[in-house]
């Protein structure tokens, strides 16, 4: 069952700490709105600490507030709390070791965009039609009639932008301008942020871009192209790079297979056409959005490059999508919703 905002007012009515969580691999969205939230708890007069399974990428250490997020990895918390606030996760396995806090009595709040069903949380606060986590805690503050610091406004802006791939993706529309230009009002420099965020990348992640775009491989017709990376780059940011399999002419469906370890790859899947690669994930394990989604797999790469192939192949069959027809016009007129990072 969904939630509103009443039932977050009541989750936030709370004397002891809270935990704050979003999912690994974080991208804007995920660390934006940790940021915005605990900006939200600061007004409201609450304890929390903010904690991530994984090392937040550098690139947004100029937030406010970012040396407060911990890595749940390297800094464990050993201990169980009685409320946790998750952002930004589509499913529990999503927050990895943050799972360990939680215990029976744990009363959880799910705030989220993303939606694979069932809702995990005590409390849920999911809105599908949003662009980005972000864009629900801008309404929360409004309901709750908070103020927009510093904090707030630089989390809120950096979570739309991540996530509407800087205003470019199909989940873009009036209100992401909007909450972003007030944002901007608050006192956000753009600017500022593009050159943190894109225009600041370690030489690192450069390399691994030049060797991911050497890996390039197309399949059926050029309807699906794949990258891939091995995992000699593993300490390299990778955000994005599944866009530059999308952005091919002719491609349809995109496939970046990262190993993070031995054995152990994830892969992003994008959609320029009908199918809904979300079910696709799924049935990988993964979750994610129509045109956005990905999942996480053990084992060979021979393998999974098969079954995967295979499973588009299927797909591409079955929703009739060939190069003779145009599926991106036809994909854009449908205005469906929720590309974003997965
Ligand atoms: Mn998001």
């Amino acid at each position: 069952m969904n939630g509103d905002f009443q039932q977050v007012s009541e989750f936030l009515d709370y004397e002891d700490e809270l935990l704050v969580v979003s999912h690994f691999s974080p991208d804007g969205d995920a660390i934006g709105s940790v940021l915005a939230f605990s900006g939200i708890l600061d007004q409201i007069g609450i304890k929390y600490i903010l904690g991530i399974d994984d090392t937040c990428p550098n690139k947004y250490s100029f937030l406010p507030g970012f040396e407060l997020i911990r890595d749940l990895k390297k800094q464990p918390l050993g201990r169980r709390f009685e409320r946790i606030a998750i952002l930004d996760a589509g499913a529990l396995p999503r927050i990895g070791v943050a799972r360990e806090y939680i215990e029976d009595k744990t009363l959880v709040l799910n705030i989220d965009h993303h939606f694979t069903g069932p809702y995990y949380g005590d409390i849920n606060l999911v809105n599908v039609q949003a662009c980005a986590t972000a864009e629900i805690l801008y309404d929360l503050c409004n309901a709750l009639g908070l103020e927009i610091d510093e904090k707030i406004a630089y989390g809120l802006y950096v979570g739309i932008l991540s996530d509407t791939g800087r205003f470019r993706f199909s989940n873009t529309n009036e209100r992401s301008f909007k909450i972003c230009s007030e944002m901007v009002e608050k006192g956000v420099d753009p600017c500022w942020v593009t050159e943190n965020v894109y225009f600041n990348l370690p030489v690192d992640s450069v390399r691994a871009l030049a060797a991911t775009l050497s890996s390039l491989e197309l399949y059926f017709d050029g309807l699906v192209c794949l990258i891939a990376l091995d995992s000699k780059y593993k300490h390299s940011d990778s955000e994005g790079f599944v866009e530059h399999a999308s952005s091919v002419k002719g491609v349809a469906l995109a496939t970046f297979i990262r190993e993070i370890e031995k054995d152990l790859y994830k892969v992003s899947l994008r959609s320029r056409c009908r199918i809904d690669v979300a079910t696709v994930a799924r049935k990988f394990g993964g979750g994610g959005h129509l045109k956005a989604a990905g999942f996480r797999h053990k084992g060979k790469i021979g393998e999974l490059k098969k079954d995967l192939l295979r499973e588009l192949g299927d797909q591409l069959e079955r929703h009739k999508i060939s190069k003779d027809i145009d599926f991106i016009k036809e994909t854009v007129a449908e205005d469906l919703v929720n590309n974003v990072n997965v």
